[in-house]
Parts: C-alpha cells; structure tokens; sequence
C-alpha cells in the first residue's frame, strides 16, 4: 500500500476515500478541524472538518468559476469582497482580474489562512499582494457594517454547518444587497445539485426575491460530492447572459473562457425544474 485512507462522509450513506500520503498538518481552531494532507489522486487537500474545500488538483475551476463569471459581468469590479476562501484561491483570481483595484477577504477562521500559507503556497499566493485586505472577521457582521460599497461580494463558504449556516439565509442575502453598489453582484457557491437540492432551490428563491436578476450557473468540480457544482448569483442591474463575450479581458485561465461563461448557465432539465 502507498498511504492511508482518507473518507469524506458526503451525505450520511455515501463516502469518498482517497489515498494519503501525508498528513501536513492537523489542528483543532476555536471554529473546526484544519488539516492539509498530501493525497495521490488530487496532490494537496485543504480539509475542514473532514469535509474536502480544496485540492492543487482541481480547485483552478472552483476559483475561477466562482470568480471570473460575475468580474466578467460587471463592466468595472473595482472593489471586491470575499466572505470566507481563506485559503486564497479566489482571492488570487480576483486580485488578478485587470479591472480590480481592491479586494478584501474576509475568512472567520485565521488557522484556514495560516495553513494555506504555510502547505498551500499555489492557491495561497495572493494573501500579500498589494490589491489585498486580510481580515479575520464573521463574514455576517462585516456586511452588516457596510453599505453602499462594493461591486462584486463573493461568498465562498463552508457547507451550510456551524458559522456558515447564516450565509446562506435570506436575511444574510438582504444585508448583502445593501452591502453592494447600486449595480453590485453577489455570488455564492450553493452546493451539490444532486444532494443538496433543496438549499439549491431556497437560494435561487431567496436571491429572485431580492434581486433584480438571479440565476444559478454550473461547473464540475471532481473533488465536491457528484462532482456537478452550483453556483447562485444575485445581480441588480447586469444580467451575466447578456455579456458581449468580446470585450471579456484576455485571462490566462485553465477552465474559464468566454464560451464557458455562456454555456454555464444552461441547465440540465432537472435543474431548472428545482428552480421552478
Ligand atoms: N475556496 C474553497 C474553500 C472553501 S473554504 C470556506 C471558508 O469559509 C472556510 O475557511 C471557513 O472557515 C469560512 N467561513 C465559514 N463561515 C464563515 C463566516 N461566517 N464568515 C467568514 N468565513 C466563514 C469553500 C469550500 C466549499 C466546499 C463545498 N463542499
């Protein structure tokens, strides 16, 4: 054998192993578990709670995917923020976007940053650049103390568990509306649609409710259970399906393109049927 199991318990009846070589590191912070462990199939993996974020594998269409749709939308994302990400993967893709000046992440759990620093250095790349605010807050108070601010929230969260559960509610998605400029974005990644249905559906609703525009767009990422992945997105005025796809910046991106914005946001019948 080449190294240990790992199993990530996806829903109550369903596990994922994969082989471990190494366990970087593993520690107990006031919010959850943090470890990195060096895994044959994905090479490094963040891990919360045994709960899979991350990997060096494939986390490029996660970041980019989260990330690039709404910068792309927006025709100037000058200031951003992220709630949670602490472990730098989308603060790398927004700090390089050409048309971002400032960037602010803003992660509840400080060891989530240390350890991405520390084992993580190719999604944690960005935490020193100079377009960057680091600030190790709950996300829920930050939005609730601004206003009228930024152009672009993006919510890169843990599964709707412990200090996570709030962001995903509609109150939260309120406070973020007022949070964002009067032609702001808000994005959040919403979970599996295969096992995760129901917090697919209740997103959508909440953010139509709120938003002007609202609509949900897809990528896979293998590492997340089903693979398939959602995204929600909530806009006031610029709606991501009316992009002139040539005017899109030319980003040195492994996943994202113009025609990947595009076809992101055709659903599966079923999955349209969820936002019924
Ligand atoms: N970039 C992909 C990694 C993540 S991690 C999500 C982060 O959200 C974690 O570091 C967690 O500590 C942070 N977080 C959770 N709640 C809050 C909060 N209230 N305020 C600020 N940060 C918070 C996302 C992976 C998705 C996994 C899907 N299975």
């Amino acid at each position: 054998m080449k190294g240990l199991w790992f199993s990530e318990l996806q829903t109550s009846t369903l596990k994922i192993s994969c082989m471990t070589k190494s366990v970087l590191c593993s520690e107990q912070s006031q919010y959850q578990n943090v470890a990195v462990l060096d895994t044959l199939p994905y090479g490094r993996m963040l891990v919360l709670d045994d709960v899979i974020q991350t990997t060096v594998k494939d986390e490029f269409i996660y970041h980019e995917m989260i990330s690039l749709v709404a910068l792309n939308t927006h025709p100037f994302p000058r200031n951003v923020l992220i709630i949670g990400g602490g472990d730098g993967g989308t603060l790398r893709e927004v700090t390089r976007h050409p048309a971002v000046e400032k960037a602010t992440l803003v992660e509840i759990d400080e060891k989530v940053i240390e350890a991405s620093r520390k084992y993580l250095p190719q999604i944690g790349s960005a935490f020193d650049d100079p377009k960057a605010e680091i600030v190790v807050a709950d996300g829920i108070k930050h939005v609730q103390e601004h206003e009228n601010e930024y152009d672009v929230i993006i919510i890169d969260s843990t599964d709707p568990v412990g200090p996570a559960v709030g962001l995903f509610s509609e109150d939260f998605y309120r406070q973020v509306h007022r949070a964002l400029k009067d032609d702001g974005i808000l994005v959040a990644q919403t979970e599996s649609p295969f096992f995760n249905e129901e917090l697919v559906s209740s997103v959508y609703k909440s953010l139509k409710k709120i938003f002007a525009i609202s609509k949900v767009y897809l990528a896979t990422v293998p590492s997340y259970p089903g693979g398939l992945w959602c995204f929600t997105m909530g806009s006031k005025k610029y709606d991501p399906e009316q992009v002139d796809l040539e005017k899109i910046p030319p980003l040195n991106t492994r996943y994202y393109n113009p025609q990947i914005h595009k076809a992101a946001f055709v659903l599966p019948n079923f999955i349209a049927e969820l936002l019924k």
